[in-house]
């Protein structure tokens, strides 16, 4: 039988387990990336391992998301990575040289190598033919120090493109698509591969808006064949010798096929406040913008932002609509300015943001009380902006500038037609803001920079037989981590710090959580479906170790969090029989008793004894997940080793 892609580069990174789906695998790590909020913690992870030089091929660490510097925190925290980066072998890509995954796939990114990252975008080298995951800061510590990063073998989609994209319609319209028929948790579980005809006409840089949003779907990775359209790629960035070709076998198997037909694809848009909640953009009518923000990881490569300068050339925002461009790296917005097509977006009226993740990740650029926000990023998460009463639409670079035009949502199509300026031949190499590490010897003397904002990390306690503990909280389906720990710019500074950032956990949907949790000591979480989606903060599992909880039941998890739960000691679990959930109530005093026999057996019992009734839980933790359950988290685990 015929591999896949992602069986291939799986299958020359196997370090154990078979290639059975939904066995526990264990791959070897080539390259890792982390990003400022998620990297302090998992540098501190490292530091607690006591190992001396990074063991991967290669390893950066960007400064990307926090970037306002509204006090000593953060700025703090860049000093304290950069430190660690020079003493520990890692380069480190300063603040202002772009977003991690916009710059990896420019500088570093590599077809058939695999690459994990402190943030669920990294599946965004995927555009390279890269098997890129998403996972918590403590999984890229320990990959870094030469550890496996351990999955379960995912099922294998395709995804086959045909024809060519009409225009005005553009990636992000595919990806949106692609969520429409599937929705957030389509993905859950598998890997997505594209092919197809109409990969033919996609850049590295659509592919890769392509595989970035594969996250909102829930998908393990997703990813392309590495093929002429790769080696362009990389030879216009000086990296042709990095050039393999990868492609799947012609009687390779998979679960699902998908087919969307390019042609046929018009420009679509997710409404508030979900990125499945998809529609076509010519379907709404007269909804006015207050707001639109070009950028982030998803649609800020130069491709876009030239079409974008097309569209602006010449006209002005509407009098009520503030535009940002953020461009996604030192490189695209160096581009921008030499091409001339940097003076029509100012020409136009835009605001130009530092080249960074701003206001995606809610740094700045908060819309106004209930104001409309379009935005080309690929979250619009309730309350992530900044506003909680903002009205969040996702779009592509091209509806987002038609919109800002008209100061309503507009297709883009109503547009005359464009003419881009070409893309150059070759990109100006600069890596000038990306610090080498020191040599070893010099390395051994170096100081690591500490600020008082830094915080040890809270570890977990050795797992025991039986809990006693209330349900502090129960939530509906599609919990995000956004909401159990929010970012922003109040909030992000402190993301070393996880005592204070603790009084803001759940706020978005319930601000007493915090106290209530902590007066408990002991508590558990109640959840829905796709319970921790999204992002791959991993504080969304130490913030609530930090507060007493000891489990979260669910009727299901997203990937990433399950792991990160278990990566901090707490139990995730889930209902044998979801009837379950409607009978517990928030406030219960519940207990999990022989819970070693039980997490062995993969079945626990809960008995609710305010109810007086017991339900079967279900937990199939592999052997490795156990031991680090009773030993209170991966931490506590890799330190008795
Ligand atoms: C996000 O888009 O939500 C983030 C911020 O990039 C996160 C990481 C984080 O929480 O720091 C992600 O996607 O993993
Ligand atoms: Fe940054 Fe937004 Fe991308 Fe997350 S999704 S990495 S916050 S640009």
């Amino acid at each position: 039988m015929g591999l896949t892609i992602a069986q291939k580069i799986i299958k020359n990174h196997l370090i154990s387990g078979n290639m059975v789906q939904g066995e526990e695998i264990a791959l070897r790590i080539d390259q890792t990336l982390t990003q400022d909020a998620t990297g302090t913690m998992a540098y501190l992870e490292f530091e607690a391992m006591g190992i001396e030089r990074v063991k991967t091929e290669l390893s950066v660490a960007y400064v990307d998301h926090n970037t306002l510097q509204c006090g000593f925190e953060n700025a703090d925290d860049h000093r304290y990575i950069q430190s660690v980066c020079a003493k520990h072998g890692l380069r480190f890509s300063k603040a202002g040289n772009g977003i991690c995954h916009q710059v990896h796939l420019e500088r570093f990114g590599k077809p058939a190598k695999t690459l994990i990252g402190s943030d669920s975008h990294t599946p965004t080298g995927g555009g390279l033919g890269m098997l890129a995951f998403g996972a918590g800061g403590l999984d890229v510590a320990v990959a870094m120090g030469g550890g496996a990063y351990y999955i379960t073998m995912p099922k294998m989609f395709k995804v086959n493109l045909k024809g060519k994209l009409k225009p005005f319609v553009s990636a992000k319209d595919i990806s949106l698509e692609l969520l429409r028929i599937l929705s957030v948790k389509g993905g859950v579980g598998a890997i997505i591969e594209w092919g197809g005809e109409g990969i033919k006409t996609l850049s590295v840089p659509e592919r890769a808006t392509i595989t970035n949003m594969g996250t909102e779907l829930g998908a393990t990775t997703s990813i392309f064949p590495s093929d002429e359209i790769t080696c362009e790629f990389l030879k216009k960035q000086g990296r042709e010798s990095d050039f393999v070709p990868l492609e799947s076998d012609s009687d390779a198997v998979y679960d699902k096929i998908i087919e969307i037909d390019l042609d046929k694809l018009e420009p679509l848009i997710a409404c508030p406040h979900s990125p499945d909640n998809v529609v076509k953009v010519s379907s709404l009518k007269n909804v006015k913008v207050d707001q639109v923000c070009i950028g982030s990881c998803t649609n800020s490569s130069l491709a876009d932002l030239l079409k974008v300068s097309a569209i602006l050339k010449g006209r002005t925002v509407a009098d009520s609509v503030s535009l940002s461009i953020s461009p996604g790296s030192k490189q695209v917005l160096s581009a921008l300015s030499a091409s001339g097509a940097l003076q029509d977006i100012l020409k136009s009226g835009a605001r130009l943001l530092e080249c960074a993740c701003g206001p995606c990740i809610g740094m700045g650029f908060s819309p106004n009380s209930a104001g409309v926000s379009l935005r080309t990023f690929n979250r619009n998460f309730l309350g992530r902006s900044g506003t909680k009463d903002a009205e969040v639409y996702l779009v592509s670079p091209e509806t987002a500038a038609a919109s800002a035009i008209f100061g309503k949502i507009t297709d883009p199509r109503t547009l005359d037609e464009i003419s881009p300026l070409p893309l150059p031949d070759k990109f100006e190499i600069d890596d000038s803001a990306i610090i080498m590490p020191l040599p070893e010897k010099e390395a051994k003397k170096h100081e690591i920079v500490r600020g008082p904002n830094i915080k040890p990390v809270p570890s977990g306690a050795a797992l025991e037989n039986k809990i006693s503990a209330t349900v502090a909280l129960k939530t509906g389906d599609n919990i995000t981590t956004d909401h159990i720990m929010p970012a922003g710019a109040k909030i992000l500074p402190y993301r070393s710090n996880i005592p204070y950032l603790s009084k803001f956990c759940f706020s978005v949907i319930d601000e007493g959580f915090p106290e209530r949790a902590k007066a408990l000591k002991s508590s558990v979480i109640l959840g829905g479906s796709n319970y921790g989606q999204g992002s791959s903060r991993e504080h969304a599992a130490l913030v609530p170790l930090y507060l007493g909880v000891k489990a979260v039941i669910a009727k299901s998890f997203a990937r990433i969090h399950a792991a990160n739960l278990v990566n901090a000691g707490i139990l995730p679990l889930t209902f044998a029989d979801e009837k379950a959930y409607g009978e517990i109530s928030q406030n219960d005093e519940i207990e999990l008793c022989d819970l070693f026999d039980g997490i062995k057996r993969g079945q626990v019992t809960l008995t609710d004894k305010t109810n007086g009734k017991t339900y079967e839980l279900i937990c199939n933790f592999t052997e490795r997940q156990q031991q680090i359950l009773k030993a209170g988290g991966l931490l506590m685990f890799t330190k008795n080793l």
